[in-house]
């Protein structure tokens, strides 16, 4: 379970800062992730398809690489879309998808066990950034993490360093880690993506103010904030905040927040990694990066990473 005073003491934690944030796992309530859901299928949004691709033009390589018979483990399973590839040609003793969205979860989950009636699924609700038990179903073979969709670029490279540093931790010496990474691109590919003409992406930054105002009692007005999203070339970046278009302030519980006309909240980074780049922050954390595939217009990465 997430608790839900972590909630509100990270939200005034973070509207209190001198540049204000918010931390992005917060996005998904059941509003949220069924947003990002559409995001994926905006014509804008590349890295489904292109990940979608990548993983089933070399689909037989990948389940080479990751091994049959195996407990796979997915952090921020979401739908569990790209994973039904995987589940399909790995056929794993267990699956086991984590995601802090309750929702998506359980709803991925019924779909899976529909669509796989043999397989053991462990279902995990909970919060990735913190330590976790996972259910380890002994003697059901080698452990393979799971991560895709560059859910790892919305975490700081320091974060993300921690979180592969544990997941080596988990997985012991004959584990595996599938990680996918969007990839540093043209800065206009990278721009339509957030910035998407339904606006969409607007909707899912916008819906966390939304979200605070119903579970933490806050009076957000939503019409007085715009969604603002650009590359940041020099910190390698996509940067989403929510821009105060008036002077303003906010009441969160027994909280008072004043925001200057233009000032924002930043939301949520989504990091960027060419394939040396991505392979360094792996070895500093403990992996070799033994594989790495593409789709072909080469727009995403997925790397497969052993201990080293
Ligand atoms: N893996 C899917 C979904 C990616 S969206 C795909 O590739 O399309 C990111 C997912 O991670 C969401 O489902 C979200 O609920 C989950 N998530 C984000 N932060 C999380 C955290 N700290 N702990 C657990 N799940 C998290
Ligand atoms: C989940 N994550 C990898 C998405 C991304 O691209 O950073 C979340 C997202 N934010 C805006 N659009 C999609």
């Amino acid at each position: 379970m997430i608790p839900a005073d972590s909630f509100r003491e990270d939200v005034i934690a973070g509207l209190s800062l001198p540049q204000k944030a918010l931390p992005p796992k917060y996005f998904y309530d059941a509003r949220g992730s069924r947003l990002f859901e559409a995001i994926c299928r905006l014509r804008e949004y590349y890295p489904t398809r292109s990940e979608l691709a990548l993983t089933r033009g070399h689909i037989g390589a990948i389940a080479r690489f990751a091994g049959k018979g195996s407990t796979l483990i997915e952090y921020g399973s979401g739908e569990s879309v790209k994973s039904r590839l995987l589940i399909g040609a790995l056929r794993p003793a267990a699956y086991v998808p984590v995601d802090i969205s309750e929702h998506a979860l359980r709803r991925a989950a019924a779909k899976l066990q529909r669509a796989f009636r043999w397989l053991d699924i462990y279902a995990v609700h909970g919060d990735f950034s913190r330590p976790l038990k996972i259910p380890m179903a002994q003697g059901r073979g080698r452990r393979v993490v799971y991560f895709p969709g560059s859910t790892i670029g919305n975490l700081t490279p320091q974060e993300a360093h921690a979180f592969l540093r544990m997941t080596r931790g988990q997985l012991g010496p004959q584990g595996a880690m599938l990680v996918g990474v969007d990839l540093k691109k043209d800065t206009a590919l990278l721009h339509a993506a957030y910035n998407d003409a339904r606006g969409v992406t607007a909707a899912f930054n916008l819906n966390l103010l939304a979200r605070i105002n119903r579970e933490l009692g806050a009076d957000f007005r939503l019409r007085r904030f715009r969604h603002y999203a650009f590359y940041n070339p020099a910190r390698g970046r996509i940067e989403m905040h929510l821009v105060s278009l008036a002077a303003q302030s906010v009441d969160v519980g027994d909280h008072r927040f004043a925001f200057e006309a233009g000032e924002s909240i930043h939301t949520e980074n989504s990091y960027k990694y060419s394939v040396q780049e991505f392979r360094a922050l792996a070895k500093s954390a403990g992996f070799r990066g033994e594989k790495v595939w593409l789709d072909p217009k080469r727009q995403f990465s997925l790397h497969g990473l052993v201990a080293a």
